[in-house]
């Protein structure tokens, strides 16, 4: 059984200006593909290869670094073009913006820790919005292709949004910019996906 490369839920050109369709097409159809193809060719024979993708990354110290490099980036990605959208909206009535209120002060204070984690996230790597053991919202970021299902994660949770800040994700357009794409990626969230997941993960 294979890990396949989801198709885009949008056009290429969906997310301009903030995300060029170059970008967009090389992101997907060359990196997202590599680590899928790289997944499953380091999977060959395993004896978890049944697993799925979350049991996969929840025990990932007792793979080799290419399950845990690809696997992230397999994982990584599935979720990160599901949280965009052409047509972002922070509706106040879903649950996930109320606990944005109540458990990070609100969606100035979570766009700032946010900020933050992402660009001071040194070299390539993720940030993310993910929910706690306890159902609680938390931010952070990981190196590479780590996320926080991880078991060797720093702080584990379910993640329910999360930024690619790796160079190929945003250097078309941006350049060295970093903290530009940061910020205009707040106004591609796909609010109803994060709420979603969020929901989902609280169970
Ligand atoms: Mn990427």
């Amino acid at each position: 059984m294979a890990f396949l490369l989801p198709e885009l839920p949008y056009a290429y050109t969906a997310l301009e200006p903030v995300i060029d369709a170059r970008t967009m097409e090389i992101h997907h159809s060359k990196h997202h593909a590599a680590y899928t193809n790289n997944l499953n060719a380091a999977l060959e024979g395993h004896a978890a290869a049944s697993l799925d993708i979350e049991g996969i990354l929840h025990s990932i110290s007792t793979f080799s670094p290419a399950i845990r490099n690809n696997g992230g980036g397999f994982y990584n990605h599935n979720l990160f073009w599901t949280i965009l959208s052409s047509s972002s909206n922070a509706e106040q009535s879903l649950p996930v913006i109320q606990a944005i209120e109540t458990e990070l002060g609100g969606m100035e204070a979570f766009k700032t820790a946010f900020s933050q984690a992402a660009a001071t996230r040194f070299g390539s790597g993720w940030a993310w919005l993910s929910v706690d053991s306890e159902g609680k919202l938390f931010v952070s970021s990981t190196p590479n292709q780590d996320n926080p299902l991880m078991d060797i994660a720093d702080q584990k949770g379910t993640p329910v949004l999360g930024l690619d800040v790796w160079e190929h994700a945003y250097y078309l357009n941006y350049q060295n910019r970093r903290p530009d794409y940061i910020q205009s990626f707040f106004t591609i969230i796909n609010w109803e996906e994060v709420n979603r997941r969020y929901l989902s993960a609280k169970g």
